[in-house]
């Protein structure tokens, strides 16, 4: 059985549990705390400390570069889920960077501001040592004043996507492809704490919101483009 090792409110780990679940296939989760990466530097030789890995017999799957989708694209290959066909590649590559640098830099923000409160008192000064070595020194309160203003540029960065699903049930097709799991991921991070909506203005956005959690791959017919 496919293991997913993550901790449960990381944008990138949500991506992956959302491709499973859409596979439809029985997987394990294997919850780490964010504070010791020891079972990932394990599993993976000393060749990486971040999460989400994935975890399969003797074969441990792991991104190589900020960009890599190699995760994504190994349960797409296993599983034949029609995520990457080769027409949306291109369009997919800068989609999925403005989601992950763009989007992401938002969401992480909107959510970090109620750490206490995900957090376990454990790993809190880990966390917190970790946010301000990287983000100076009150970053997390200097993100909690600015909330409204960072929902304000969430709203307008999520506009493309309100956009794109003018005449479409999923971002780029009629069925969900990377970037939908991708943006997926992002937002389940963005709502993880509970105190935020997606923004009332985009309403076909949260239509889809609601259409991908239910998504299953059963659901959409096999296509000849996952047989090139
Ligand atoms: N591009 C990677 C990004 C993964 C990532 O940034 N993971 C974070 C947690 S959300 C992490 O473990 N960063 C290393 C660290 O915190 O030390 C992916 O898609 O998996």
């Amino acid at each position: 059985m496919i293991e997913l090792i993550q901790f449960p409110w990381s944008p990138f780990c949500i991506v992956q549990r959302e491709i499973l679940r859409f596979a439809g296939v029985p997987f394990k989760v294997t919850n780490i705390p964010p504070d010791d990466r020891s079972l990932v530097w394990r599993l993976t030789r000393q060749r990486y400390y971040g999460v989400p890995i994935l975890r399969e017999g003797r074969t441990v799957v792991f991104e190589v570069s900020e960009d890599s989708q190699v995760e994504a694209k190994y349960l797409d290959t296993k599983f034949k889920l029609g995520l990457f066909p080769w027409r949306l590649e291109g369009v997919q590559s800068i989609l999925w960077r403005y989601i992950e640098n763009e989007i992401e830099g938002l969401t992480f923000r909107l959510n970090d501001i109620y750490w206490r409160e995900f957090v376990p008192p454990s790993q809190q000064l880990a966390f917190l040592r970790h946010k301000e070595r990287k983000f100076g020194r009150g970053c997390l309160e200097a993100w909690a004043a600015q909330r409204q203003t960072l929902l304000g540029q969430l709203t307008e960065k999520l506009l493309p996507f309100e956009e794109m699903l003018l005449g479409q049930p999923y971002l780029l097709d009629s069925r969900p492809r990377f970037v939908d799991f991708d943006l997926y991921g992002m937002l389940g991070n963005f709502l993880f704490s509970g105190y935020y909506r997606l923004p009332a203005a985009h309403s076909r956005l949260k239509a889809w919101h609601a259409r991908m959690s239910r998504a299953q791959l059963r659901s959409f017919a096999r296509e000849e483009e996952l047989h090139p």
